[in-house]
């Protein structure tokens, strides 16, 4: 079922919904909300879709999503036949995805607010945001680091699903709130299989320079 999204094209919440579309090459159409400098996404009608006021919001006849981590499992759910992406066959893989689903809302609270303080100049506590980034980074480091010993590329087995996108947006963008890759060689392999995957979409931000030859195949 096509849809609508309304969209900000900095945003990494919105890129998440943008980057699995192209994946699974689901057409949908576009709504750009003006959300900065116009803060469109504060005003009345937009809060009568989203009484979160947030990006993005899907549309599709009466469904209304606010949530992006909702929003990949209703694409995946109608798109991906084969059933990786969100994998319903598979309990343990699903158990955790759904784990890392989460996770990505913390990369949202820490890195996303961070991102927002650094380029917008919001007001925020850096410091406690900066090291909630970093463990959440450090987190994901060894996570990744585990997954890759026993010869897993992805966060929840062999094949990428929901919560690899979920989590690459904010990780992919974390240079734009003052976090670059460097320390990070089991995150920069994972960014690198990601960009590879066919289809892979990129965002303003997303940069390939701390991606090295011998780190990306580590894994896969
Ligand atoms: N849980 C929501 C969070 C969405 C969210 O925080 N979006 C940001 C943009 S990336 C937003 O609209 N923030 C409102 C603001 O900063 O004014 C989701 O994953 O979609």
């Amino acid at each position: 079922m096509s849809f609508t999204l309304h969209d900000y094209v900095l945003s990494g919440n919105c890129y998440k919904v943008r980057l699995l579309a192209q994946l699974l090459e689901v057409s949908y159409t576009i709504n750009p909300v003006d959300f900065h400098p116009g803060k469109a996404h504060k005003s009345p009608s937009f809060l009568a879709l989203n009484p979160h006021g947030t990006l993005p919001v899907l549309e599709s006849g009466d469904t209304v999503l606010t949530d992006s981590a909702a929003m990949l499992v209703w694409i995946a759910q109608q798109h991906d036949k084969q059933h990786t992406w969100w994998p319903i066959n598979d309990a343990e893989c699903l158990a955790m995805t759904v784990q890392w689903l989460g996770f990505s809302s913390q990369l949202t609270e820490s890195i996303g607010q961070l991102r927002l303080h650094t380029m917008l100049n919001r007001p925020a506590d850096a410091e406690t945001l900066r090291r909630q980034s970093i463990r959440h980074l450090r987190e994901l480091e060894n996570h990744l680091t585990e997954q890759s010993i026993r010869g897993q590329a992805f966060l929840c087995g062999k094949q990428p699903t929901v919560a690899d996108i979920a989590c690459f947006a904010y990780t992919a963008l974390s240079p734009d709130a003052g976090l670059e890759h460097t320390l990070y060689p089991g995150i920069r392999g994972w960014l690198h299989r990601i960009r590879c995957l066919e289809g892979f979409l990129t965002m303003p931000g997303i940069y390939e320079a701390h991606e090295t030859r011998n780190e990306h195949t580590a894994a896969s």
